[in-house]
């Protein structure tokens, strides 16, 4: 049994769901894209919260292809999982930096006992990851790394219809459910 993978296009932070994954940046204290629309949307609880942990463990920084949790503010959901993708290189592989981000996140959402869980197109944005890329990444790490013990659905928000697009053909690729 695997944990049914969900594609969605829309807005990330229109979700019902137990964790928001962000697409954040190793600072803590927020940007544009999805980043901007989390905090904007969820308030200033939000970056409260990231602004303790800055101070209690991450004062240099969360490093690329972590996760940490804190509270979700205003959002339809009990927490927020800030991710810190990798900026694409077209010369150093980072591949395992964007797994890494995707597992981690399941790995602290089901240590909270999120049971459902909204990823958004980490690193596709601000971060200029090839779309088809990260979308190969993203589905084959969430199929391998989320335990049906631990979640009901893993979701993933595509703000467009050209990346659904691209997530579509990648889970048909690689099986659904
Ligand atoms: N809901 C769902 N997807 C969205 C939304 C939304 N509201 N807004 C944008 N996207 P990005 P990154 C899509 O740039 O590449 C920030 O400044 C967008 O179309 O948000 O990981 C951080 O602070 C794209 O496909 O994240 C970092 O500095 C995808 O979300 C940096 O950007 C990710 O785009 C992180 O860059």
């Amino acid at each position: 049994m695997t944990v049914p993978l969900v594609l969605v296009q829309g807005d990330i932070t229109r979700q019902r769901v137990d964790a928001v994954v962000n697409a954040a940046n190793s600072s803590l204290l927020g940007g544009g894209g999805v980043d901007g629309a989390i905090h904007r949307a969820g308030g200033p609880e939000i970056l409260a919260d990231c602004r303790r942990l800055r101070a209690a463990r991450y004062g240099k920084g969360l490093p690329t292809g972590r996760a940490v949790a804190t509270v979700a503010g205003r959002l339809d959901a009990r927490h927020v999982i800030h991710t810190v993708g990798p900026v694409w290189s077209a010369t150093q592989d980072r591949s395992e930096l964007l797994a890494s981000c995707h597992r981690e996140s399941l790995r602290v959402a089901a240590e909270l006992g999120a049971r459902t869980v909204a990823f958004p197109a980490i690193s596709t944005g601000v971060y200029r990851w090839p779309l088809d890329d990260a979308a190969r990444i993203a589905v084959r790490t969430v199929r391998e790394a989320a335990d049906p013990a631990d979640f009901d659905e893993v979701r993933f928000v595509l703000f467009d219809r050209a990346a659904y697009d691209v997530f579509a053909a990648e889970l048909a690729t690689q099986g659904e459910g």
